[in-house]
């Protein structure tokens, strides 16, 4: 019920921004790192392991990858480790921003289409367009896991 409540005010909130922005095509939320793509569209699968290694770093494999703009890519994500891990696509800077509110509220659960969360063991995928060029970035924003190295970089370059 609290969720019911939850989304009914943001879709309230969502009205009010277009009908406060009327020559603002894209939409508030519009990111600029992409949007969810359409599965019958992906046209490449990368695969993601997330996993801590012995010596305590926290990891994702591979660590960055380069795709075309317009791309649509399914990412099959399998988390390896002993620990929660998630996977955030965003820009660096939201991804800087979002991580500093998980550390004051750690146990703040997002249910956003540009990431997953994922428990020991368990497999998930996201199907993201990367709309623009530029450089993002893929994170693990539980405290103290970016520190541990569970960053990488996804460059979009021109089609
Ligand atoms: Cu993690």
């Amino acid at each position: 019920m609290k969720t019911l409540i939850a989304s009914a005010a943001f879709l309230v909130i969502s009205a009010g921004f277009a009908a406060a922005s009327p020559g603002h095509s894209g939409g508030h939320d519009e990111m600029a790192v992409g949007e969810p793509g359409d599965a019958a569209k992906a046209t490449r699968t990368i695969n993601v392991t997330m996993f801590e290694s012995d010596d305590g770093e926290m990891l994702f494999q591979p660590n960055s990858f380069e795709v075309k703009e317009g791309q649509t890519i399914r990412f099959n994500i399998l988390n390896k480790g002993e620990l929660d891990h998630e996977f955030v696509l965003d820009e660096k800077a939201k991804n800087a921003e979002h991580r500093e509110l998980m550390m004051k509220f750690p146990e703040m659960e997002h249910d956003d289409p540009n990431a997953i969360r994922l428990e020991a063991g368990k497999r998930g995928n996201i199907v993201w367009t990367f709309s623009n060029t530029g450089t993002f970035e893929f994170a693990c924003l539980i405290p103290g896991h970016y520190e541990s190295g569970m960053h990488g970089a996804v460059e979009v370059s021109a089609k």
